[in-house]
Order: structure tokens, then C-alpha cells, then sequence
């Protein structure tokens, strides 16, 4: 089971590598790897198992964080009602995710953005795609998929990919005013 500290912050310069494509059919080792990385979100997001195991919530993960530069991310972003009632559960395991396509328009979280790997808050608005299509490998469905996201699972998918390019989410905030309104861009609560 992966627990926080087999997570790497922003001091180790390996966090600022660029990522490498992953040969498929999945090995048996990467295949072990990606699920381990999925099961390490879900369980963060289990208040009994994320408090027994000090394990920050968090809604993805890229293998970079864990020292490996290898192109892959797991993804668990869960959709409740005003009653806290799940409505449905994004889950992906994607290996060489590639954005293939994105719209001019832009969103960004109102409370910002934070980040396993980062041990502060970063107080600052980051610019994302409202809306991407995104290719890649899902080792969850063993399919080739196609996601179109929107809204907080598109700006989950784009900092999950900055990762695999050696990119954290506060290089995109504006340094001399963090709070600068981004023009055409939609804020999300
Ligand atoms: O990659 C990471 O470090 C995880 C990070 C990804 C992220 C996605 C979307 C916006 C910002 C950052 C996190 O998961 S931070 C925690 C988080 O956003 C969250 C945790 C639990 C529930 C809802 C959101
Ligand atoms: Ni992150």
C-alpha cells in the first residue's frame, strides 16, 4: 500500500522531470503500479483509512510523485448531491494521456489549487481549459479511451498532466498580482 511518504515534494528536483512514454501492452510492474496509485487516491478519500494512515485527501495522483517518470496518472473524482449522496465516480488509470483538443475559454478553482507535493498552501488563481478531450490507455477498463471533461475533473486531468511534464500548478500563477482576474475564464466552487 503507497502512504505519503513514498510521495516526493517540490524539493526534490526529480518533481520537475519530464515524464517518459510507457511501452504497451502494460508490463506487470507498471500494471501493479498504476492500480497501486488509484487504490492510494480512493483511500485518501477515506476518512477511517486516511486518518489511521495520515494520507492527505487528494482526487489524483501522477507516477512522477512517487520518484517514477513514467507517463501515468490515476484519477478518482467523486460527485455528490446537496445531500452528500454519491451521484456518480470518475475513475481513471491512464497511461500516455495526451490532450488532444481544448477550448479557447478557461476555468479556474475560486480556492486555488494545492498539491501532494507541495507542502504549502499557494495562495493564487491557476488558468486551465474549461473543456478538454483527452486519448490514452486506461488500465482500469484495459481500453483506449476518450474523455471529454469539463468543469473540476477537466482541471483535475490538467494539473495530473503538468505533472508529467515537470510542471506544478503554481508556475501558471500570475507572480506579481496571484489574484489577477484571467480573462474568459469560468470560476469553479
Ligand atoms: O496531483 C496532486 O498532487 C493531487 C491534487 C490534484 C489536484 C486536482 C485538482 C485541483 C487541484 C489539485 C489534489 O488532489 S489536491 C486535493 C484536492 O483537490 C481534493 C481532495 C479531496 C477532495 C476534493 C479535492
Ligand atoms: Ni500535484
Amino acid at each position: 500500500m503507497l502512504l505519503m511518504k513514498d510521495i516526493i515534494d517540490d524539493g526534490d528536483p526529480r518533481i520537475r522531470q519530464i515524464s517518459k512514454e510507457v511501452s504497451l501492452p502494460l508490463s506487470k510492474e507498471d500494471e501493479d503500479l498504476i492500480i497501486k496509485m488509484h487504490e492510494f487516491i480512493v483511500n485518501s478519500q477515506d476518512d477511517e483509512i486516511s486518518e489511521r494512515y495520515d494520507i492527505r485527501p487528494a482526487v489524483g495522483i501522477a507516477a512522477i510523485q512517487l520518484g517514477i517518470p513514467k507517463r501515468m496518472c490515476a484519477i478518482h473524482v467523486p460527485t455528490y448531491d446537496e445531500d452528500g449522496e454519491l451521484l456518480k465516480s470518475d475513475d481513471f488509470a491512464l497511461i500516455n494521456p495526451k490532450i488532444v483538443s481544448y477550448t479557447e475559454k478557461k476555468s479556474y478553482l475560486k480556492g486555488g489549487e494545492g498539491c501532494l507535493s507541495v507542502n504549502d498552501d499557494v495562495e493564487g488563481l491557476v488558468p486551465r481549459y474549461a473543456k478538454i478531450t483527452v486519448k490514452a490507455y486506461d488500465a482500469l477498463t484495459k481500453k483506449d479511451v476518450t474523455i471529454v471533461a469539463r468543469g473540476f475533473l477537466s482541471i483535475c486531468i490538467q494539473h495530473e498532466l503538468d505533472h508529467l511534464e515537470g510542471k506544478l500548478f503554481y508556475d501558471h500563477i500570475n507572480k506579481k498580482n496571484p489574484l489577477q482576474p484571467i480573462p474568459n475564464a469560468m470560476a469553479i466552487d
